[in-house]
């Protein structure tokens, strides 16, 4: 695959495939995460009992157009701001320079534990299988809100890199210096979308232009904005001082 350029392959694809269906029947097999900390102990109970009590692929609830909200933006709403809390001299740095021309020069590296890693412009998205979602953003700070999300299924583009069999987590990389991660059946599932649209117009900056994640089966602070890196691992790996454990979070939040 050429830098930036999407070329599928029919080989590539049916690596894909394959190897995506090993996954789905080992996806839940062996440990859940183990954050090494007995005050964790209560974020692997929700885990287990999430994963065993609840079908893999049940879909969060949609709502129609007429039910749309409007949204605050949280967090980092431009990874150019000095004064933001997750402010990353670097990640500002190389936002500013894709920046411009409607991120013609942004690139999302997909790599890791895949067969085929490889990098992807918005246009190259644009032209993978599309889903529209309108869902409710929870946050864990008590407010919700309803908005119509337009992406790529994660799924799709794991197939088009053709992820390993050993495969279970995926991380991702936001340019505001901040990453999280989910394990393979969230990553499966039919409603986690790279959302490079939000209510019919392209993503807004605030909202973590020009690509976000959009995990619907958890809470928003697993939807992360200003995506950057994608890295599929087969550990489990809880991004340390990236990830949402430093400030006390949760990595699993099922709702
Ligand atoms: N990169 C990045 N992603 C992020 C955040 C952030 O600060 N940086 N905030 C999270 C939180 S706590 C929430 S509630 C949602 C907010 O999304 P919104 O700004 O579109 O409302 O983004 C999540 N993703
Ligand atoms: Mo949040």
């Amino acid at each position: 695959m050429t830098q930036g350029r999407f070329q599928p392959s029919r080989r590539g694809l049916i690596g894909g495939l394959a190897s995506t269906g090993g996954l789905l029947l080992s996806g839940c097999s062996g440990d859940p995460p183990t954050y090494g900390n007995i005050l964790r102990m209560g974020d692997n109970l929700t885990y287990r009992a999430h994963r065993l009590l609840l079908s893999r692929s049940a879909l969060a609830h949609e709502y129609d157009r007429s039910q749309v909200t409007s949204m605050p933006a949280i967090g980092t709403v431009d990874p150019m701001r000095t004064n933001s809390e997750l402010y990353n001299a670097q990640g500002a740095k190389a936002y500013a320079a894709i920046r411009h021309d409607d991120y013609a020069d942004w690139r999302l590296s997909v790599e890791g534990s895949v067969e085929r890693p490889a990098t992807f412009s918005l246009a190259d998205l644009g032209r993978m299988k599309r889903r529209t979602q309108i869902t409710k953003h929870m946050c864990e700070e008590g407010w919700s809100a309803i908005a119509e999300w337009t992406g790529t299924p994660l799924r799709t583009v794991l197939q088009a890199v053709g992820v390993r069999p050993s495969a279970r987590f995926v991380q991702f990389y936001a340019y505001d210096g901040s990453a999280d991660g989910i394990d393979m059946i969230d990553a499966l599932h039919p409603q986690t979308i790279l959302a490079y649209g939000m209510n019919g117009r392209a993503l807004p900056l605030g909202h973590g232009a020009p690509l976000r994640l959009r995990v619907e089966r958890q809470i928003g602070y697993k939807s992360v904005k200003f995506l950057r890196k994608i890295v599929v691992t087969d550990r489990f790996d809880d991004l340390g001082d990236l990830g949402p454990l430093k400030a006390g979070w949760a990595w699993y939040t099922g709702i």
